[in-house]
């Protein structure tokens, strides 16, 4: 049932996108680089921000959920029709790369987001000496992930690399799946 409403939506070409990830990572600085707005004004995410965006043809409604500890309980509230979660990383917090897995990990098992496909950002590319794709695959045992189709990009919200070829992803990957249901 869930499936044939998830494809009626991607006829439409409407998508919901969440977009989490531990606090700091960079999430609000990608939508505004993605919205074309002004990057160097952003404060934490208290509640969620969506924003919409046409793109090839079709309607993005990225949902952008504040990470800080106290909030991620709140996460399941955002879980309901997501066709794609993009997992946004801080590729130069290194103390916190386990805490990131662990968040992930738990996600990935969460029932109502069994269909979605899943986009990792490893953001803050532009930082000298932040960790590798390799790195970041390993720590977050990406390579064991068998319950969603899933990609790693390195991007960077502040000079906007990959930013376009991620939504691309997203996009492809919807279409795809109009195939396959
Ligand atoms: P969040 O929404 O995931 O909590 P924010 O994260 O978008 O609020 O970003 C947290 C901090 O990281 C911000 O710095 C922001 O400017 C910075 N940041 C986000 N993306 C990048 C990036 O790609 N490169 C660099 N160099 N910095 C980035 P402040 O100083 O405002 O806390």
């Amino acid at each position: 049932m869930l499936s044939i409403l998830r494809k009626a939506r991607l006829k439409d070409k409407e998508m919901r996108i969440l977009m989490l990830g531990l606090d700091n990572a960079g999430k609000t600085t990608i939508v505004k680089k993605i919205m074309n707005e002004d990057v160097n004004s952003v404060s934490p995410t208290l509640g969620f921000i969506i924003k919409t965006i046409d793109y090839d043809g079709y309607k993005l409604n990225i949902w952008d959920v504040g990470g800080q500890k106290t909030l991620r309980t709140y996460w399941k509230n955002y879980f309901e029709k997501t066709d794609t979660l993009i997992w946004v990383v801080d590729s130069t917090d290194r103390g916190r790369l386990g805490d990131c897995r662990q968040e992930l990990e738990g996600l990935l098992l969460q029932e109502r987001l069994m269909g979605a496909s899943l986009l990792i950002f490893k953001n803050k590319s532009d930082v000298a000496g932040a960790m590798t794709e390799d790195e970041i695959r390993e720590g977050l045992h990406l390579d064991s992930i068998r319950t969603h189709k899933w990609r790693i990009m390195t991007c960077s919200a502040m000079t906007g690399e990959n930013l376009q070829e991620g939504l691309q992803w997203v996009v492809q990957d919807a279409k795809d799946r109009l195939f396959l249901y």
